[in-house]
């Protein structure tokens, strides 16, 4: 599925976002930024060890050898991935919701697309972030992920963003919140 806003393009696809293309992937990472489970794990093996070794020197040289901020983001080379870059976020837990969970998710979003932009990328590929190990309510991250990317679409000039489903009912709910969004 594709729609178009303000001349920049949203789509949403199923599959495996390692092989993706695009300039830029995402990484629904956690604030060590040392790798783990879930996409994380799959993007650090299919970058291979640069990755992690360039994460090493952000947690120092950037974050003074602090934890990444849940809602926060950082950028890294793609190593041996299709795409150039990596930008590492880190999606809030989910707590039922009375965390704040909905506004970090959508930091998340908005922070990544603002790095991306600062570094003249015109195509980037979301996973579906929090929705495994951190238990956010796919349904839910749905409408949250995608309307803090169809605001920031409709103020930029950007390119592409797309959000890469693992699962067909990933896709479906996605899909949903998207058709809801677009009215
Ligand atoms: N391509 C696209 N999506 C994927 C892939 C893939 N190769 N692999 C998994 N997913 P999760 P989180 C989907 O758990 O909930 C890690 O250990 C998956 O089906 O990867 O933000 C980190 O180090 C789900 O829809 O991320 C953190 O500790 C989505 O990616 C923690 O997990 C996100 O699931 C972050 O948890």
């Amino acid at each position: 599925m594709r729609v178009q806003i303000n001349g920049n393009f949203l789509e949403l696809k199923v599959g495996d976002i390692t092989q993706d293309t695009a300039d830029a992937i995402v990484n629904a990472a956690n604030g060590s930024l040392m790798g783990g489970g879930g996409v994380d794990g799959a993007i650090h093996r299919a970058a291979g060890p640069g990755l992690l070794e360039e994460c090493k020197k952000v947690r120092k040289e950037q974050l003074n050898g602090e934890l990444l901020p849940t809602g926060k983001a950082v950028i890294t080379q793609g190593y041996q991935l299709p795409a150039k870059f990596v930008i590492h976020t880190v999606g809030p837990v989910w707590y039922g919701g009375i965390k704040g969970e909905p506004l970090l998710l959508q930091d998340c979003y908005r922070h990544s697309l603002q790095l991306a932009e600062n570094n003249g990328i015109k195509s980037i590929t979301f996973p579906s972030i929090s929705t495994g190990v951190y238990g956010y309510p796919v349904e839910l991250a749905a409408g949250t992920a995608l309307q803090a990317i169809v605001e920031f679409l409709r103020e930029e000039s950007f390119g592409t963003v797309a959000m890469m489903l693992f699962s067909e009912n990933d896709f479906t709910r996605y899909q949903a919140a998207l058709q809801k969004l677009m009215g």
